[in-house]
């Protein structure tokens, strides 16, 4: 039991087959039939840029937040993510009103280095992100740069089907990526299901990605 909870406060738990092969090539289809996929754009340098990879967002009507610069309200949920946020609530123990939905369309397709660490989201936010389609490496580093020591990069390899929960002091010791891929591939989604609380009003700079 003790060394039980010790596991679970790990601030990275990757949980392979969490979907098996056809429940996630089902889902996989679904979302990309149904998904009103849409380019989001970065103000970088003074410039309008597109952001490398596709998104959309669910979640319980009402319930909102700003990242990137953009507001995100949810419409509601799509049918084939309920069954979905049902499963990892039970699996984890923890409520998940929103969803970000992220299509990256091939290997050149990618995210920055950031965390989530919107106010909204809270100090120790639980996020459960689950992976379809290609496997694509997702790496971790220290937040805190040590004048002349190198941070290193812990490679989790998110393949199809496979669930990874962040939690604890995740967001806010730690960043992650999604580097583009040297070897081409095919398309993935990436679900990353969260609990957004009522907005601040000190709402908190944002970081680019
Ligand atoms: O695609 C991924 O695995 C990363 C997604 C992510 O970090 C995010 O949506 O904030
Ligand atoms: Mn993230």
């Amino acid at each position: 039991m003790i060394l039980m909870m010790i596991l679970s406060a790990e601030p990275f738990e990757l949980i392979p087959g969490f979907l098996n092969q056809d429940e996630g090539e089902g889902l996989l289809a679904e979302l990309d039939a149904q998904v009103a996929w849409r380019d989001e754009y970065l103000q970088m340098f003074g410039r309008r840029v597109r952001s490398p990879r596709r998104v959309c967002w669910y979640g319980d009507e009402g319930v909102g937040y700003r990242y990137s610069g953009h507001d995100h309200q949810a419409p509601g949920w799509l049918a084939p993510l309920e069954g979905l946020r049902e499963r990892l609530q039970t699996q984890i123990g923890a409520d998940f009103n929103f969803a970000l939905l992220n299509r990256y369309a091939n290997h050149s397709d990618s995210m920055g280095w950031h965390a989530d660490n919107e106010p909204e989201l809270g100090p120790e936010p639980v996020i459960a992100s689950v992976s379809l389609g290609a496997t694509r490496t997702f790496l971790v580093r220290p937040t805190q740069k040590i004048p002349g020591v190198r941070r290193n990069s812990t490679r989790l390899p998110l393949e199809h089907g496979s669930l990874l929960v962040m939690r604890g002091v995740s967001q806010r010791q730690y960043q992650h990526s999604l580097p583009k891929s040297s070897q081409p591939c095919g398309k993935r989604l990436n679900l990353t299901f969260r609990h957004v609380r009522p907005a601040s009003a000190d709402v908190a700079s944002r970081l680019i990605r």
